[in-house]
C-alpha cells in the first residue's frame, strides 16, 4: 500500500521497503517523519501539538508567505513564519505509484483565515501546490505557487527543515565559505570565512544568493548524513536554538533536544519575490542520503 491515509496524516511508503516512509500531517502539510529503511532523518519535537493550534514543531514546517517577523508594507502584521504552517491544508491526492508522489493545495478557501487576513488587505488570491515524492533514499519537496489575482503581491518562501542528527557538537556543514551571511545572533553582516560551520553555541544565519550548484552536507564525525540540493532557491538559513532559547519554547521537547537536531532551510528569504498576475513560480528541495563529502571551490 504505498499510500495511506491515517485520519491526518497522509503517509507514502516506499514500493521497494515498508521501512522508507514519510508521513504527513495536513496542518501544515507538514512532514513530520521520514525514514530511510527504518532510521529517522528528521527531528520531531516530542511535545509537537498536532492539534492545529499551534505549528507542528520539527519536521519540514513550510513558511509562507513570509520569513521571521517583516516591517515589509503589507507583512508588519503577519505573525512569524506566515499562514502555511498554520493552515489545513487540502489532500489533492496521488499523482505517481512509483515514486509515490502526492499533493497537497492552499488558497484563501482553505487558509487559516484569522493569520491570512494580516497579508496585506487580506484579498490576496493565490494557490500553492506543494508536491512530495519519496525515492528510496531521497525526499523531494517541490512547491508551486500562482498569483491568480488582478493584482501583484509578494512572498517568501521557505522549507524550514529540521535534520535529525547524533551530536550537534560533532555536526558540520559545508560549502558556505565565502557566502554573504545575516547574523541573527550577532546583528552582523558579513561574508562566511570559516572553512566549514561548526556548532557550540545558538546559530542563527542567513546566507544570501548562494549558487544552486552548491551542494550542502551535514556531516556528523566525517561522513555525510545528510546532502541537500536546492532548486530556484537561492537562500539557507542555519538554525540551533542551543540551550538556552529552547527553555523559552514550550512545545520543544525534551530540552537537550537542540543537541539532536539542526535546521538548514532552503528558501527565497532575503528578498520578497514579486509575482504578477497569472504568473507562477516553483522551486525544491532535494534531501538524499549520502557518502562521499563533496566539498566545492568558492
Ligand atoms: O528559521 C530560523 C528561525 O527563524 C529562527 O530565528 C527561530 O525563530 C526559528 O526559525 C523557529 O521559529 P518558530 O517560529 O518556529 O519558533
Amino acid at each position: 500500500m504505498p499510500i495511506e491515509i491515517k485520519g491526518n496524516d497522509v503517509v507514502l511508503t516506499s514500493s521497494s521497503t515498508t521501512q522508507t516512509q514519510v508521513r504527513i500531517n495536513l496542518f501544515g502539510a507538514t512532514v513530520y517523519s521520514w525514514t530511510i529503511a527504518g532510521k529517522e532523518q528528521l527531528w520531531t519535537s516530542d511535545a509537537a501539538l498536532f492539534d492545529g493550534s499551534k505549528p507542528i514543531r520539527g519536521g519540514i514546517p513550510l513558511v509562507f508567505p513570509v520569513f521571521g517577523k517583516s516591517s515589509a508594507p503589507g507583512f508588519e502584521k503577519l505573525p512569524q513564519h506566515g499562514f502555511a504552517r498554520n493552515s489545513t491544508w487540502e489532500f489533492l491526492g496521488q499523482t505517481h505509484a512509483n515514486p509515490p508522489t502526492v499533493q497537497f493545495g492552499l488558497s484563501p478557501d482553505n487558509v487559516n483565515r484569522k493569520v491570512y487576513n494580516n497579508w496585506d488587505n487580506g484579498d490576496n488570491e493565490f494557490s500553492v501546490i506543494y508536491t512530495i515524492a519519496l525515492e528510496d533514499e531521497q525526499l523531494v519537496t517541490s512547491v508551486e505557487i500562482q498569483n491568480t489575482d488582478q493584482k501583484e503581491w509578494k512572498f517568501n518562501w521557505l522549507f524550514h527543515t529540521y535534520f535529525l542528527v547524533d551530536d550537534i557538537e560533532d555536526t558540520l556543514i559545508n560549502n558556505l565559505p565565502g557566502e554573504k551571511c545575516n547574523d541573527r545572533v550577532v546583528h552582523e553582516i558579513y561574508i562566511e570565512k570559516h572553512p566549514i560551520i561548526s556548532f557550540d553555541q545558538e546559530v542563527d544565519r542567513v546566507y544570501s544568493d548562494v549558487s544552486t550548484d552548491k551542494l550542502l552536507q551535514i556531516i556528523e564525525l566525517g561522513k555525510v548524513k545528510h546532502n541537500i540540493k536546492r532548486v530556484n532557491l537561492p537562500d539557507v538559513v542555519v538554525w540551533n536554538p542551543w540551550s538556552e532559547i529552547v527553555k523559552e519554547v514550550a512545545d520543544f521537547e525534551p530540552k537537550e533536544g537542540y543537541r539532536r537536531m539542526v535546521c538548514v532551510e532552503p528558501g527565497y528569504v532575503e528578498q520578497l519575490k514579486i509575482l504578477k498576475p497569472g504568473q507562477s513560480w516553483t522551486a525544491s528541495q532535494i534531501l538524499h542520503k549520502g557518502d562521499d563529502i563533496n566539498l566545492q571551490a568558492i
